[in-house]
């Protein structure tokens, strides 16, 4: 039966200070990466991230982003890495593979590290889509994945914080008994 019947509610905090950020950027349909990196940054800065504190890696496509991105993660130097590309449909089958590897590749890189990879990876079926996303009629994508980054960023370090602490207390909790054992 639990001790409290207080329901424990966790969140990670929207403050940037003292978090290092990766952030990888796709040069394919620059016109709109740049944009969205502009607005990542941004949204860094004003959240009180450090310019020192944040790396960016450019890869030619969104399909290479996956690699990159497990790879800074790696690293050590990131609390979370941004993936930022723009997959625009074509008249072939190609935006529908880079698209779903993109998405597989990214989620298996912060599965594989344990470190938060933010998917800025917009899919749009034309140009004008990807235009409103990137800071025109639909905000900026850019700066929402910043957001989702340092919010991530803090709950991870939260929750492995408790972590090490419950399993400090369980340690400690185990040694009496050694010991109690010993003496008998
Ligand atoms: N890469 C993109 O990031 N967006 C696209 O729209 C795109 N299209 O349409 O082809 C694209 N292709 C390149 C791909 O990501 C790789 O760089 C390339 O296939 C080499 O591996």
């Amino acid at each position: 039966m639990s001790k409290s019947n207080q329901t424990r509610d966790t969140r990670g905090s929207a403050a940037a200070g003292g978090l290092r950020f990766g952030i990888v950027v796709a040069r394919f349909n620059s016109f709109i990466t740049e944009r969205l990196l502009a607005g990542a940054l941004d949204a860094l800065r004003a959240a009180g991230a450090a310019d020192a504190a944040i790396e960016i890696v450019r890869v030619p496509g969104s399909f290479e982003i996956p690699l990159a991105a497990k790879k800074l993660a790696e690293t050590g130097r990131a609390d979370a890495v941004i993936a930022i590309g723009c997959i625009i449909r074509g008249e072939t089958s190609h935006f529908d593979h880079v698209a779903s590897e993109a998405a597989r590749g990214l989620q298996l890189a912060q599965m594989d590290t344990g470190i938060p990879v933010i998917f800025c990876v917009l899919t749009c079926d034309t140009l004008e889509q990807a235009i409103d996303r990137a800071g025109l009629k639909s905000g900026n994508k850019g700066q929402e994945a910043a957001l989702a980054a340092i919010e991530m960023a803090n709950l991870s370090r939260g929750l492995r914080a408790a972590h090490s602490v419950a399993s400090r207390g369980a340690a400690e909790g185990a040694a009496p008994a050694r010991r109690k054992k010993r003496r008998a």
